[in-house]
């Protein structure tokens, strides 16, 4: 079966099937124009993509998944630090995007251009790739150092979007809603590559405002928990999406306030999921299932989980440890990161997620939270310290740097840095981040200090940063 099944078999040319924005393509236009895009990458194996939350995005996209090359998408906002090395490290052939993106056709070193124009219509059959080929290299980021590029096979976004397809009872009946970034698991793999797959319309509606949730008038939403405390903080719009069938959250713990107060509104208690870049979605609360405050489901069909305690023995339920998954939906390793890539991974072939977790007696997961502290969680979005610390380093004003996140109501946690500076004003500090990396990972908050604490190896204490 075809990666993106309905999109290759649908003759259906009914308009409005795929909207992003203002604007929308039939199944059949979207099917031609994207043909159109593959015919031009002819022998490329990797194509890059600013993944602004565009039709342009889904069209390239798509373009590059029909002619079975890999697809890299690039943050839109990512600074010339960020964009340069995932360029550099995925190796893309060419950048997919149309003529005058900005940023893009700048870089020394960027690939050659293929302009999308969504006027152009094909209808060449390209063979369907093989399942084991790799579908996306995703760039998420580690505790330290360089985001790292994850190889999501074809295999493995099938068996993702079938298990949920199962689990939420998804039919080309739904129409799913959202504002989310394409650039990430959610919003492209679930978000534009479920409906191609399941046969649902598809309504992105650009930024995800409480009001654009409201007026979509869909049957599944989905969000992060920031935009579900956004919606319920609006009672008006929350209230318009009684008629859905679905509100799916992901990406982050729920708050159980949010939870309570989406159900009361909306009349739906939210459906909760818990995924990786690396794993794809392994676990989901069922549409035909219980939906518990705290509780994020039990495994997709073809996954299996076992929480295990220091040693790598496994606990029985109850017990809290670290969650550990394997299954159909795992990525294929980090690209040019061997290293990385093995100490994600038991002997017995298990992929350590880094998340604790307890499993109920009837197999509901809790996430608990993470195990390394150097890995924040805001907006949904996972950012890690060492990331930011490197950014801010390159301040010719900062001599020393630590991260953390710390508690924030809306975006669970933010970023904040602790810096060691010479005469360097705090929101230049932000803005030089913003400029550097994405934007999402820029320090909420600069706090200047005068030195920071150590222990005796000279180690960053960073417990300590945040008990003042
Ligand atoms: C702000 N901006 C700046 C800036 N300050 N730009 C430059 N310099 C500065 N100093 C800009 C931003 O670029 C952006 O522009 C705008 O201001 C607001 O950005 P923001 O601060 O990030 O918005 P905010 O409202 O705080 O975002 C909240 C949010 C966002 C929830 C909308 O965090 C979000 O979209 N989260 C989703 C993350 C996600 O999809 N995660 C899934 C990972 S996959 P502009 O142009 O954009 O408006 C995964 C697997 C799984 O986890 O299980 O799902
Ligand atoms: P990323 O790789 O950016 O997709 O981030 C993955 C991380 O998001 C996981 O390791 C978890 O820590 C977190 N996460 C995803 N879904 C959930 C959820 N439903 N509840 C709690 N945490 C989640």
């Amino acid at each position: 079966m075809a990666l993106l099944s309905r999109l290759a078999e649908t003759a259906d040319d009914r308009p409005g099937a795929v909207r992003v924005g203002e604007r929308s393509l039939s199944w059949v236009e979207l099917r031609r124009a994207a043909t159109a895009v593959a015919d031009d990458l002819r022998g490329a194996s990797r194509v890059a993509v600013p993944a602004t939350a565009s039709l342009e995005t889904v069209v390239g996209v798509v373009g590059g998944l029909l002619a079975g090359a890999a697809v890299v998408p690039v943050p839109p906002d990512a600074g010339p630090l960020e964009r340069d090395h995932i360029l550099r490290d995925s190796g893309a052939q060419l950048l997919l995007a149309p003529p005058g993106t900005p940023d893009v056709d700048a870089g020394a070193d960027a690939p050659p251009l293929v302009p999308l124009n969504l006027a152009r219509r094909s209808d060449t059959r390209h063979p369907e790739p093989d399942p084991a080929a790799t579908a996306l290299i995703l760039y998420t980021s580690g505790t330290t150092g360089a985001p790292k590029g994850a190889v999501l096979s074809r295999r493995a976004i099938a068996a993702c979007l079938d298990g949920l397809a199962d689990a939420w009872a998804w039919t080309p009946d739904d129409v799913l809603a959202h504002g989310l970034p394409l650039f990430h698991v959610h919003g492209l793999v679930l978000g534009v590559l479920g409906p191609l797959r399941v046969g649902s319309r598809l309504r992105h509606v650009g930024r995800p405002h409480p009001e654009r949730y409201a007026a979509a008038g869909a049957s599944m939403y989905f969000g992060v928990p920031t935009i579900w405390s956004r919606i319920a903080a609006q009672p008006a719009a929350a209230r318009a999406l009684r008629g859905a069938r679905l509100l799916v959250s992901g990406s982050a713990a729920l708050p159980e306030p949010v939870f309570a107060a989406l159900a009361g509104l909306t009349g739906h208690r939210p459906l909760e999921r818990y995924g990786m870049t690396e794993t794809l979605v392994t676990v989901s609360a069922r549409a035909d299932g219980p939906r518990r405050p705290g509780t994020v489901g039990v495994p997709l069909p073809g996954v299996h989980t076992r929480v295990v305690d220091e040693h790598g023995d496994p606990l029985p339920a109850d017990a809290m440890g670290e969650l550990q998954v394997r299954g159909g939906t795992l990525f294929d390793g980090y690209l040019n990161r061997p290293d990385a890539d093995a100490a994600t991974r038991t002997a017995d072939g298990w992929f350590r997620t880094g998340d604790v977790a307890t499993v109920d007696p009837d197999g509901a997961h809790r996430i608990v939270g993470r195990a390394a502290t150097d890995l924040i969680s805001s907006g949904g979005y996972r950012i890690g310290a060492g990331e930011v610390e490197d950014a801010l380093l390159a301040h010719p004003g900062v001599r020393e740097a630590a991260v953390v996140g710390t508690p924030h109501p809306d975006l669970g946690q933010q970023v904040t840095a602790y810096v060691v500076g010479d005469g360097v004003a705090e929101t230049e500090l932000i803005d030089f981040v913003a400029r550097h990396l994405s934007a999402h990972k820029r320090p909420r908050q600069v706090r200047l200090v005068g030195a920071l604490p150590r222990n005796a190896m000279g180690k960053v204490q960073k417990s300590r940063l945040t008990e003042a």
